[in-house]
């Protein structure tokens, strides 16, 4: 394959803050990037294919670094049934919520999954997204669960993205079950190894919260991911403080999610950690919630800030990166800055990925958003425009 030069490119490049270089060239050699500066910096070749960013804004691909895009039907009722006044856990409580989303999941086929999700997926896609995490956790027995996550790899497959798989057994209790620990039990010696063998699971996930799982329970299913090798995450302090922030960190997390109600022993815990705060501003939103996460205490401690879509039918049904970097500037107070590197650099480090993804620089892969704008601001700002003019994955247009 001949080298690829992307010429005449203004780039954000995310590896440090968020400056901007006009006149730059980036070179990408079998997906990677193996130049980046000048174009008078690189010796040219004769057989050097060249493309013209127009002088356009280039930032890395954008990475949705959590997500639950792979799910059957829908959950518009119970919006309906919000608005009258119902809240999600009295929704939960009464056998709907994730439960109805488990149903439907179950009886879909993978071949339907991998159909549902890729309308969700592809509007991601057209707004640049070149990396996405995707969980299980709407099948919570073992077949659906292999059907979600295969799905989940089919998807990267079928649209050339990076998918990071993240096995989400421990979501909530399957619907006719009563007893947590005995299902827990399930998911440690059967469910996460099997699917683990499998080559199914990249991260091992899980929802600390009243209506789902306590942080003893969590701590089970994370000593078996780190008995097989695998990093974990947490859904934590989205509703409630239960520690679920400190416990993740102790298992050397690389990221708790939404953490509305962390509290500051859990921002030093994760700081310690090198554990990712990833904020989810959908969620917030759609719930309507009060409380917002303590972006100040986040910040102080130096604990790297991720956003993400939370793509999910029942607590965010959201299919824009672009709109939740607005939402985490409005609602969470973020700025430009953070908002770009939420979904870039440290976006990567929230799926572990540092070493090849969320930045414009030598050894990266070659995942390029070039957008018909002139400042990253303009990305943050608009609410419901998409000016990509074009996405590059590993080289591929
Ligand atoms: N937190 C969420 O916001 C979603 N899952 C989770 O653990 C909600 C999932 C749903 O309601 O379907
Ligand atoms: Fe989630």
């Amino acid at each position: 394959m001949p080298r690829q030069l992307f010429v005449n490119a203004r780039i954000a490049p995310m590896a440090g803050g968020i400056a901007v270089a006009d006149g730059q060239v980036i070179a990408e050699e079998n997906g990677f990037i193996t130049h980046v500066g000048p174009r008078d910096a690189l010796v040219e070749r004769r057989d050097d294919v060249v493309v013209d960013c127009g002088g356009r804004l280039v930032t890395p691909g954008l990475i949705d670094c959590h997500t639950h895009i792979v799910h059957a039907g829908n959950r518009s009722r119970e919006f309906e049934l919000r608005l009258a006044g119902a809240s999600y856990e009295e929704i939960a409580r009464s056998g709907g919520g994730i439960a109805s989303s488990v149903r439907a999941t179950r009886a879909a086929s993978e071949t339907e999954l991998v159909a549902s999700a890729l309308p969700r997926l592809d509007h991601l896609l057209a707004e640049g997204v070149t990396t996405i995490e995707i969980k299980s956790g709407y099948g919570l027995e073992l077949a659906s669960e292999r059907a979600m996550l295969r799905a989940a790899r089919q998807l990267g497959r079928e649209r050339g993205v990076t998918v990071r798989t993240s096995f989400l057994g421990a979501h909530a209790l399957p619907p006719g079950a009563t007893d947590k620990d005995a299902y827990i039990d399930e998911v440690c010696s059967q469910m996460l190894p099997t699917l683990a063998a499998e080559g199914l699971v990249d991260a091992v996930d899980g929802f600390c919260e009243g209506i789902a799982f306590s942080p003893q329970q969590i701590a089970r299913v994370f000593d078996v991911a780190q008995r097989l090798g695998l990093p974990v995450k947490l859904h934590a302090e989205q509703l409630s403080n239960l520690g679920g922030a400190a416990l993740a960190a102790r298992y050397g997390a690389l990221s708790a999610d939404h953490l509305e109600h962390v509290d500051e022993a859990g921002v030093r815990a994760m700081a310690a950690a090198g554990t990712v705060a990833v904020l989810l501003p959908g969620a917030y939103y759609f719930l309507r919630e009060t409380v917002a996460p303590p972006v100040a205490l986040l910040r102080r401690y130096g604990v790297p800030i991720a956003i993400a879509t939370d793509c999910n039918p029942g607590t965010s049904p959201l299919t824009s990166i672009l709109l939740t970097m607005n939402m985490a500037a409005t609602l969470f107070r973020l700025t430009v800055e953070e908002c770009l590197l939420g979904v870039t650099r440290h976006a990567a480090g929230a799926l572990g990925l540092s070493a090849t993804s969320g930045s414009i620089a030598v050894g990266k892969s070659c995942d390029l958003a070039i957008w018909d704008a002139e400042t990253p601001a303009e990305l943050v700002y608009r609410m419901g425009f998409n000016p990509l003019h074009s996405r590059i994955s590993k080289g591929r247009s």
